[in-house]
């Protein structure tokens, strides 16, 4: 058990917030002026394993190690998915994403996958009276289907809930390979007009398949077609040359984007969704980073993502508004090795264990595929600490409405700001969570219910990962065999029995 969780006047002064100053009715002004900021930086692809202060990691992470050291440090914490699109969907929606048929890793000329009319965090947010940003990855669909990049790009982010937005559409392997500010192409000459396509490629423009001699870092499946900066890509494009990013001036990019809307936001509160795009391949870190580690470009962008956490904490430090603002960091889904590019990161892992003590990983059921790094700082309000409370990043939209004094939302999230908070440790007492096609696994205490199913038991497309999948009914108690090697289900029918009950009832 923690001891002495929070610092007894703060825990008044929140609470006070969260339930009479900040009706949804009061005065924004009034409210604005007591509202902490909240920053959520969340990596993409990071493991449970792969931030050093949880025990397993051997790439140092000094500076996520901080958020946990000077926070709560939570040892239960997941995504709402294995994969990109459905987990983020769930951060920002509070809604689980097997509900939405469309919540499935996009391709960068999808359509915007939120709907404009549902609730979701950053918009919920606003209404509280805050400014709201979104820098970094998106993948949550962009425009109406049919896009016109070199007109603006809507409806998009800025639908949603966010005032600024400065994303990439998609992911750093798929194209269109431009940032996308309020809509707009950054950097766009309307002489060379940029143009996408998932289906065929444009007429002379090289791909990885074709001229493999452009390419810094080879493929080792699909990544194949369009090249941008020496890497191929999924996808094709053409044009928009002088708006095609560096890879290796992405991070300090995002950085300064992510520390100018706080220098710029810093008078009202502020809500910023800080997307980092690593360590997801291609893994190109800048050369200040690369070779650093020793665990060749997957520890490098790690280091290199830690590096940028430090700068953007250091930010908030000397604007003085480290006491003023709640930082959460957490990471979209598991971790994954080989992820289509020979870049060695199988090779070089050694000792390293990205997956911590789980199995699986990215893309996968098994626990390490939802089981990431999370963590929650927030200076003078949080007393240190490390919690077991099973909590997931869908309840985050709840449990900051509560913080703020709004209404909460009627979907899957769970007002849990006590436990985010560190003042107890009463979490959920169950969670779905997702793998690949929708398909899900129940978590209640310390058992976790695979149902049977179809479907190959690995990956397909050439990535070393179990999916989950089997004809047999999978059974664990996850405290007890955290690696899910002892499959109870023969042994235990009538837990399998309830489960299956409880686990209907939400799917529902
Ligand atoms: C897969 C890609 C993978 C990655 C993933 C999405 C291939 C062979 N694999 O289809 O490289 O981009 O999609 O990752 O193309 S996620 O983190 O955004 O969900
Ligand atoms: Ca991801």
């Amino acid at each position: 058990m923690r001891k002495n969780l929070i610092v007894g006047s703060t825990l008044i002064t929140t609470a006070f917030f969260a339930q009479s100053c900040f009706s949804p009715q009061a005065d924004n002004a009034q409210q604005t002026d007591k509202l902490p900021n909240i920053v959520v930086i969340f990596a993409d692809d990071l493991g449970f394993g792969d931030v050093s202060v949880y025990d397993a990691g051997k790439i140092p992470t000094p500076n996520m190690d901080r958020i946990a050291n000077d926070g709560i440090r939570f040892e239960n914490g997941y995504a709402a998915s294995a994969t990109c699109t459905p987990s983020r969907f769930s951060l920002l929606t509070g809604q689980y994403p097997w509900r939405n048929e469309g919540a499935q890793v996009l391709q960068g000329d999808a359509p915007l996958l939120i709907d404009p009319a549902q609730p979701t965090l950053p918009a919920m947010l606003k209404k509280a009276g805050y400014a709201t940003g979104v820098i970094g990855k998106w993948h949550l669909g962009l425009g109406n289907g049919n896009v016109d990049w070199n007109q603006t790009v809507t409806p998009g982010a800025n639908e949603v809930g966010f005032d600024y937005s400065y994303i990439m559409a998609a992911t750093n392997d798929r194209v269109p390979n431009v940032f996308v500010k309020n809509g707009k192409v950054e950097g766009l000459d309307p002489n060379d007009p940029l143009e996408v396509s998932y289906r065929k490629n444009f007429e002379g423009e090289p791909t990885g398949k074709d001229n493999p001699e452009m390419l810094k870092m080879m493929y080792s499946h699909g990544h194949d077609m369009s090249i941008n900066n020496g890497v191929s890509r999924i996808g094709f494009q053409k044009g928009g040359k002088a708006a095609q990013w560096v890879d290796e001036e992405m991070a300090d990019n995002f950085l300064a984007q992510a520390q100018q809307f706080v220098r710029q936001k810093k008078e009202q509160p502020f809500f910023l969704y800080y997307a980092l795009h690593q360590p997801h391949v291609p893994r190109v870190p800048n050369p200040r980073f690369a070779g650093t580690t020793g665990f060749g470009p997957r520890g490098d962008v790690i280091a290199e993502a830690d590096w940028c956490i430090g700068e953007f904490l250091k930010t908030l430090e000397v604007e003085g508004l480290m006491e003023n603002t709640l930082v959460i960091f957490s990471s979209d889904n598991g971790p994954v090795l080989d992820d289509g590019y020979a870049d060695d990161a199988a090779e070089k892992v050694g000792d390293h264990t990205p997956w911590g003590l789980f199995r699986g990983g990215k893309y996968s059921l098994y626990d390490a595929g939802t089981h990431v790094p999370l963590m929650v700082m927030w200076k003078g309000h949080i007393q240190p600490g490390v919690s077991e409370a099973l909590v997931c990043q869908v309840d985050l939209f709840a449990s900051l409405a509560k913080l703020t004094g709004q209404p909460l939302p009627d979907n899957d999230s769970k007002e849990l700001l006590d436990v985010f908070l560190g003042k107890t440790e009463n979490g959920r007492e169950s969670l779905v969570v997702e793998g690949l096609q929708h398909k899900t696994a129940f978590r209640q205490g310390d058992w976790v219910l695979i149902p049977s199913y179809k479907g190959s038991p690995r990956v397909t497309w050439g990535v070393d990962m179990e999916t989950g999948f089997s004809k047999e009914v999978q059974l664990y108690n996850i405290k007890e065999d955290k690696a899910q090697q002892n499959n109870l289900a023969q042994q235990m029918p009538e837990k399998v029995k309830a489960l299956m009950a409880d686990f209907q009832e939400v799917l529902k």
